[in-house]
């Protein structure tokens, strides 16, 4: 798979791109992932990418003129297609599906804004697929791009060491459960003793076991998701 960064800060992506997952990947040629830096498509002699809002209002907006120049060129520099996606925080909110979905394409576009966001005609030129990561505002797409990155990779054929942990996840298979509780050595730690039945050996009872307790943090994880502080109507 092919992955294009365009970010106003390629150098934030150098220690994350080397790290043991995406390196391994990269040096594996499982990935291919490349930055770009949108002030070279900047013209004029101050490298400008930002401009005041029309109408006024607070902050900075990035110009069409580079971010759709810079897309554009790095389209073609690879006859493959590429699917655009734009990091921003007005976009669908990211989940383990989309990611699936997107681990499938051969080439990703990840556009990265900075500043108060960007000048809408880049929405209407490019028509990007837009993404967010949560519903909190970061001071730019680059982390979020980040996550994206790293929940694709390890999707990817050869890039986890063993291709059966990605299946096992949290948020994997039709379930959408998350994962239990788990443990390892030592047997016993602080008074606490690993589960019995773990050590038991019977693989039919541990899978029971695992799948109950799947679910249990599954529903503890909606009922703090669903119920709102419970001090506002308990406590008056
Ligand atoms: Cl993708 N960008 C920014 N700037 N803030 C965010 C976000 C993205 N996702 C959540 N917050």
């Amino acid at each position: 798979m092919r992955i294009d960064i365009l970010t106003l800060f390629p150098e934030v992506f150098s220690g994350f791109l080397q790290g043991s997952l995406l390196g391994a990947a990269h040096c594996s040629g499982l990935i291919d992932i490349r930055t770009t830096n949108i002030r070279d498509f900047s013209t004029g002699t101050h490298h400008q990418v930002d401009d005041r809002p029309y109408g006024g209002g607070p902050g900075m907006l990035l110009m069409p003129g580079p971010v759709v120049e810079g897309v554009e060129f790095v389209k073609s520099s690879d006859p493959m297609p590429s699917h655009v996606v734009m990091l921003s925080p007005s976009g669908r909110r990211l989940e383990q599906s989309m990611v699936e979905e997107f681990s499938k394409k051969p080439r990703l576009l990840l556009l990265c804004g900075r500043y108060e966001g960007f000048d809408d005609r880049v929405r209407e030129i490019l028509q990007p697929d837009e993404v967010s990561i949560g519903d909190y505002v970061l001071s730019g797409g680059e982390v979020a791009a980040m996550v994206l990155i790293e929940a694709i990779a390890r999707l990817l054929p050869g890039v986890l060491g063993d291709p059966t942990s990605a299946l096992n996840d949290s948020f994997s298979g039709d379930e959408r459960l998350v994962e239990g509780a788990q443990y390892t050595r030592p047997r016993e730690f602080r008074g606490l003793k690993v589960p019995d039945v773990l050590l038991s050996g019977d693989h039919g009872t541990i899978a029971k076991w695992r799948l109950e307790q799947s679910v249990q943090a599954t529903r503890r994880r909606t009922h703090t998701l669903t119920n709102t502080t419970p001090s506002a109507t308990s406590r008056s």
